[in-house]
């Protein structure tokens, strides 16, 4: 799925939630291997899709993300993950856009799901909060959370925009090689 649009256009969605229909409450392997479909409109391209193109070339990151209908966006200048054997680590740098640098927080973290904790927490952070993701102890950012959850830290999250207490409703993930 293509973003010919956006930003110059060019751009592979590799995950995007748009009306809560698809569970992003997934294992390891669902993450490895992605899940989702076009025809919902939500998706997860798969840590092991994103690593093989990222890996190849040299790609750039923008996430487009809707809190209370405003846009925002954030963009990327490298983005990669690493393979299986580094738990899908993430490699994400030159923040600029319209909002806070919050993957920051998540860069050289490994990937983490309910059944796989590679994160710095004492708890595994996708049980307590959601989702799965680069969790660090635990998240500034988790555009996996659960779709319109005001529970504590478990909703698609952006710290400064949607607080712990909230969710966006809007997200896209996409990438485009430089
Ligand atoms: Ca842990």
């Amino acid at each position: 799925m293509c973003d010919t649009k956006t930003d110059g256009g060019g751009w592979t969605i590799i995950q995007r939630r748009i009306n809560g229909k698809v569970d992003f409450q997934r294992s390891f392997d669902e993450y490895r291997y992605g899940f989702g479909d076009f025809t919902s409109g939500e998706f997860y391209l798969g840590n092991e899709n994103i690593y093989r193109l990222t890996t190849s070339r040299q790609y750039e990151l923008r996430i487009d993300l809707e809190y209370k209908n405003v846009k925002y966006y954030a963009r990327y200048s490298s983005f990669k993950l690493a393979g299986e054997k580094d738990n899908y680590r993430l490699n994400i740098q030159g923040y600029s856009g319209n909002m806070t640098d919050h993957m920051l927080y998540h860069q050289n973290k490994p990937f983490t799901a309910y059944d796989r904790d590679n994160d710095e927490s004492t708890a595994n952070c996708a049980v307590q909060f959601t989702g799965g993701w680069w969790f660090s102890n635990c998240h500034e950012a988790n555009l996996n959370g659960l779709w319109g959850s005001v529970a504590y830290g478990k909703g698609i999250k952006w710290t400064t925009l949607t607080g712990d207490n909230s969710s966006a409703n809007f997200v896209e993930m996409k990438i485009r090689e430089k």
